[in-house]
């Protein structure tokens, strides 16, 4: 049974803000302009590739930003205007961080648990806190709100958020990993986690805490046996892999990471072990640092590339455009054709994304799900070509293609981002789920 992705439509308040600390590309790209339109239209295309393959793909849609009712929260008042010019003035990063896109991003979205893997034979589903960096915090609730709508049927349980541990919370699939034999068996559900959320270590931000991770495989009636927690490399932390799919991923019975992935060895070790015992045909690939070093799969993105079995049953990988300056990681992917299942390869051109820090699979939230269960889906959130068609007529006339964080107090900004989250909820025939819609 194939996968559904539900990817994170990019909203019109793209921008860089540089507000990621420890994410080198949004620290870097602080002040670029950014190109509203061209993320948007990039974003569609890497979906576009996955439908075209047989696969039903599905979006979040964006989340409400200037996010006005937070700033309001603040004491800030007044007219519209009055309120982003006030806010803009007392500070530029706060307003900042209320208008930020990064709910594109939707593989910080949730973890998810597939039924195949969970005593109660439920899909299990918790929105990620993402308390590490406010801008992303503000992102839960109306993340939590919309996988409710999403996985509405019996067949799901939608989960609190966890809670968090002195600022450090969940980042949701980025940090989670499944391998099994095939989608629709029981699997092996790794929890990623940067430090216990009691550390005192302040060297690095480390996101995910083990407190966190450990509580939200509690909550998905996860087996105790087929649950694993591994701690990411600290050097990898500093050295830019805020998270951890930016040097390990999996698909089905494959399993790719850099050699210096993972902080304990022995514990490593310990895992494949047992997957090699109880997965047939498991296949764990490791990139040794003479191979590729890790400063080079930290700037290429390659191992963020997005790993997915085709409605052909065949696994694809669709690479950013990035990796082909990198000879190491082009002559590994010609290897890895030869040593895995993995045959074919996409590159796609997501620069603005990427420029965040985001690669192909940050923007997407992979859902392993039965035949009965994708029909449980709220149908209103997967793509049709009718409705793709309309949603990219309408970034086409209203996106900008040019925004620089000076111009997030802009009145109009808010005004068109509104126009077009409404016409959204109405290609979506979703109602009014925007706090605005409510006024
Ligand atoms: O949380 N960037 C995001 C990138 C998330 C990437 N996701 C995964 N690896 N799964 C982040 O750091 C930058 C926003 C700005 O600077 O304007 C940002 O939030």
């Amino acid at each position: 049974m194939p996968e559904v992705n539900f990817d994170g439509l990019i909203g019109p308040t793209h921008n860089y803000s540089g507000l990621s600390e420890g994410n080198i590309a949004s620290k870097k790209n602080f002040a670029s302009p950014s190109n509203p339109k061209k993320a948007a239209l990039q974003g569609i295309e890497k979906a576009e590739i996955l439908i075209k393959s047989g696969l039903q793909q599905g979006f979040f849609l964006p989340h409400e930003r200037p996010f006005l009712p937070g700033l309001k929260q603040l004491g800030f008042n007044g007219s519209n205007e009055q309120i982003l010019k006030s806010a803009y003035k007392f500070s530029k990063v706060l307003l900042s961080n209320f208008t930020s896109a990064s709910s594109m991003w939707a593989a910080n979205a949730a973890t998810i648990s597939p039924s195949f893997d969970t005593q109660d034979k439920k899909t299990h589903i918790t929105p990620a806190n993402l308390k590490s960096m406010f801008h992303r915090s503000i992102e839960t609730e109306f993340t939590f709100n919309q996988c409710k709508l999403i996985f509405k049927g019996n067949c799901f349980k939608v989960h609190e958020p966890a809670l968090s541990i002195s600022g450090r919370g969940d980042e949701g699939a980025a940090n989670h990993l499944r391998i099994s034999r095939s989608h629709n068996e029981k699997g092996f559900e790794i929890f990623v986690y940067g430090d216990s959320g009691f550390s005192r270590d302040n060297l690095s931000i480390k996101r995910q805490a083990l407190e966190v991770s450990k509580s939200i495989a509690n909550n998905h009636k996860l087996d105790d046996e087929n649950t694993f927690f591994l701690q990411q490399n600290s050097e990898a932390i500093e050295m830019g892999s805020f998270h951890n799919d930016i040097v390990s991923l999996s698909n089905e019975n494959i399993f790719i990471a850099h050699e210096k992935a993972f902080q304990d060895r022995n514990k490593l070790t310990k895992l494949l072990k047992n997957l090699e015992a109880k997965i047939d045909n498991f296949q764990f690939i490791e990139i040794s640092d003479s191979e590729i070093p890790l400063k080079n799969i930290i700037d290429s993105y390659l191992l963020n590339s997005q790993l997915a079995t085709n409605g052909q049953n065949e696994m694809m990988l669709i690479l950013p455009e990035e990796v082909k300056s990198y000879e190491t990681c082009m002559a590994w992917l010609d290897k890895l054709k030869q040593i895995s299942d993995i045959k074919l390869y996409d590159f796609v051109n997501i620069r603005q994304s990427m420029m965040n820090g985001g690669g192909p699979a940050c923007l997407r939230l992979k859902v392993v799900l039965d035949e009965n269960e994708t029909k449980e889906l709220n149908q209103n959130f997967l793509m049709t070509s009718e409705k793709l068609d309309a949603i990219k007529s309408l970034i086409e006339r209203e996106y900008r293609d040019n925004l620089h964080p000076d111009d997030l107090p802009d009145p109009n900004l808010l005004d068109e981002s509104r126009r077009v989250l409404d016409e959204l909820t109405q290609i979506f025939d979703v109602g009014s789920i925007y706090e605005f819609q409510k006024l």
